[in-house]
């Protein structure tokens, strides 16, 4: 993998660049919709590619270990061969999945022990086989094995945590440096930051992550409930610690305000469940702002869900049917708010790209960030 920097805007710290992996080139800023089970819920690759553009998506670790399981995965040649995406995929470890997913877990120094969401069994997830898991999957970036603390945390928490992710972290390198691809194509290793929201931590950790020198970095931890602020304060922070010349990607965020606001603060990469889930529960995000599709507001209004954004599912549909759709429960209703969030999210992405090589971002962001967040 590979990484240049493009542009830098001149009123913020907001990057342009290009990213280029086995499967090929990833434009940043850059949106990456979640397909954890191996899908993007309720969207066809061909909508993924066509209308939406995506030029990356998302894998879990945990999901794809769980079901189909690596037997399956590797029958099928590694992840992009089973569901049909020639794109670049990135998995994440299972890292915060386990956390947030699991019922019961057990955090020892040799790993996670936890029981499955979906049948009870125990299964043990160390820094090694999440690496030797992420070698069968074929995802062209892999990411380190951590932990996410929750918001609030305790700061002997939070430490003892930190470091343990550290210690980990040496095991994932030393693994993925005795391991080889295993279909062919190279693949990346991407350590995380944590440190929750002391400032002192967060320092410590970006410190020691951008000295494992990988070929890109993430920023662990955030948008698990603290304020807004806070969270910009530690991306400010860690982003003025991490290496200018290597992708940053912020796990887990967010609005589309978060992500302009994180866009200015130096990260590249960006993924969240929210366009997708959001969507299935009738919330629109517009180039008018975010809107209710279920409200009674809405009922005959026969105009396209955003005629401004473009893209076919976005146009050629109305408000009006959607609402009727949703109402009734249909599939469809389902689909086609997905498709429409994710192009709205990476026509988002897009525009930023293009003020940051214009050298207008700063003053673009301000006025986009209270137009998108108004409630319609
Ligand atoms: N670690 C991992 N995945 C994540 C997170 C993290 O801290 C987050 C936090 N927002 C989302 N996804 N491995």
């Amino acid at each position: 993998m590979t990484f240049e920097l493009q542009a830098q805007d001149p009123g913020s710290n907001a990057r342009a660049g290009k990213v280029t992996t086995a499967h090929g080139e990833i434009q940043t800023p850059i949106f990456m919709p979640v397909g954890t089970a191996g899908s993007v819920k309720a969207v066809h690759q061909r909508e993924l590619k066509e209308d939406i553009q995506a030029q990356i998506i998302l894998g879990n670790t945990y999901h794809l270990y769980l079901r189909p399981g690596l037997k399956v995965l590797e029958d099928a040649g590694g992840l992009h061969k089973f569901n049909g995406w020639d794109k670049p995929i990135l998995t994440d470890s299972g890292g915060y999945q386990v956390f947030s997913l699991s019922g019961t877990r057990k955090i020892i120094e040799e790993g996670v022990k936890f029981k499955s969401h979906l049948d009870g069994s125990t299964h043990l997830f160390t820094p090694e086989n999440v690496m030797d898991t992420q070698r069968t999957i074929g995802a062209d970036i892999i990411m380190a094995f951590d932990e996410c603390t929750p918001y609030p945390c305790e700061y002997d928490y939070a430490k003892n945590s930190m470091h343990r992710t550290h210690r980990w972290l040496e095991r994932c390198c030393k693994q993925f440096e005795a391991t080889e691809d295993k279909y062919g194509y190279d693949q990346t290793l991407f350590p995380i930051v944590q440190g929750s929201t002391f400032k002192d931590l967060r320092t410590q950790s970006a410190e020691f992550i951008a000295s494992m020198n990988r070929e890109g970095n993430a920023i662990g931890g955030l948008s698990v409930g603290e304020p807004a602020e806070m969270m910009y304060e530690m991306t400010d922070l860690v982003c003025g610690i991490l290496p200018k010349d290597k992708p940053r990607y912020l796990m887990g965020v967010g609005t589309p305000a978060n992500i302009l606001e994180n866009i200015a603060l130096g990260v590249d990469m960006f993924d969240c469940v929210l366009p997708t889930r959001n969507a299935r529960n009738g919330m629109l995000f517009t180039t008018q702002g975010i809107i209710n599709i279920r409200n009674q507001r809405w009922k005959d209004d026969f105009t396209p869900i955003d005629a401004e954004l473009g893209g076919y599912t976005s146009t050629f549909y109305t408000k009006a049917y959607l609402r009727h759709l949703m109402h009734a429960q249909e599939y469809l209703g389902g689909m086609i708010a997905s498709v429409h969030n994710l192009t709205f999210y990476l026509w988002l992405v897009k525009q930023a790209r293009e003020q940051i090589l214009a050298g207008t971002f700063a003053a673009w962001k301000n006025v986009m960030v209270e137009k998108l967040m108004t409630r319609l």
